[in-house]
């Protein structure tokens, strides 16, 4: 006889197949998902309506804030990313776990929260999931688990602001960024500004091709490099409207396939110097090294030590380039 546990287990496991199929199947149609399929997940009541009327929602990362920014510029710009989206008619979730939940969709307490607590909160990435969650904890999610999330909430656009990737030496750490396997199996579309240039940009490439990730360039041939517009990389398509992108990524779906990455080039006047970004950036490496910083807080630490070497310009670039990702993400979420 099967126990009442087994029961359980086995009612959710086949609500997440039926979703999985239902998901095939309707990725091409205007019908939405119920917003009450995961019991872990709760979405804001405006995300759940703009999804059920088929309005176009742009999902956010936490991590970012909690991890990426200093406090207050991360609130202030969580915050300002939230408002471009909202301007371009679309309705921002921003998605992180809070006490244990899956949120997809934010108040502006709990992004304060977030950004009060920064390195406080645990960086959530697809392993931790699952402890977080069962002992009720606070998680900031990175790309890989905001893609998790987004999807489980049926949100299909995605904007941040680098994602992760192949760490240079890679070849001895094997820091490779759990962003690239998430890419590779979770059909939501990743707007960014390119993968962060503190990572081997040329490996990330390889990884992502191996996966199955297109990489679009948005209005470029050149894969963009986060803080600069340019790094003597290819992207494999280039794409110059928010239809034509909607329409490759509806094609995705429709394919079984799983998620796109787009790269959008920082705007011209935001751009830094390429000499002075790539000195920081290489001496923020050697620091880390000389620290034996390793693991998830490889990626927090040079970011914040580029931030301070750059005299703070670096910071002013990451949030500019945030919010042009998130206007595309708006625009592009409109056509889908
Ligand atoms: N983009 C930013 N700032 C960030 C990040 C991305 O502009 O802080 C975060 C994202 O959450 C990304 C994570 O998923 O860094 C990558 O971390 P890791 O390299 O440890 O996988
Ligand atoms: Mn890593």
């Amino acid at each position: 006889m099967e126990t009442q546990e087994s029961h359980g287990l086995s009612f959710l496991e086949s609500m997440n197949q039926d979703k999985i199929r239902h998901d095939m199947l309707e990725a091409g149609s205007q019908e939405r998902l119920s917003p009450t399929l995961n019991p872990h997940l709760d979405i804001a009541p405006e995300v759940s309506a703009a999804l059920a009327a088929g309005r176009p929602v742009v999902a956010l990362e936490s991590t970012i804030i909690s991890h990426g920014m200093p406090y207050p510029q991360n609130v202030e710009t969580a915050l300002r990313v939230e408002a471009a989206i909202r301007e371009c008619g679309a309705v921002p979730a921003t998605i992180a776990i809070l006490g244990g939940r899956l949120k997809a969709g934010l108040s502006a307490d709990e992004i304060e929260h977030l950004g009060r607590s920064g390195r406080a909160v645990a960086k959530a990435s697809r392993r931790d999931l699952a402890l977080l969650v069962a002992r009720k904890a606070d998680g900031a999610c990175t790309v890989t688990t905001t893609m998790f999330i987004a999807h489980l909430a049926g949100i299909k656009v995605f904007a941040t602001g680098g994602i992760g990737g192949v760490h240079r030496g890679a070849t001895e750490s094997f820091d490779i960024s759990a962003d690239l396997e998430e890419l590779s199996r979770t059909p939501v579309m990743v707007i960014c500004a390119g993968p962060k240039a503190i990572l081997d940009l040329g490996l990330t490439l390889e990884y992502l091709e191996t996966k199955g990730v297109p990489v679009v360039g948005y209005g470029t041939d050149e894969l963009p490099a986060f803080y600069t517009r340019r790094s003597g990389f290819a992207v494999d398509y280039r794409v110059d409207t928010p239809e034509e992108l909607a329409a490759a990524f509806r094609t995705q779906l429709e394919l079984g396939l799983g998620g796109m990455l787009v790269t959008n080039p920082i705007p011209e006047m935001y751009a830094m110097d390429p000499a002075i970004i790539d000195k920081a950036i290489a001496q923020a490496l050697t620091e880390a090294s000389a620290q034996g910083i390793h693991g998830k807080e490889v990626t927090p630490f040079l970011l914040a030590r580029i931030s301070q070497l750059t005299g703070g310009d670096s910071l002013a670039s990451n949030i500019q380039l945030v919010l042009n990702n998130a206007r595309l993400a708006a625009r592009t979420a409109a056509c889908l």
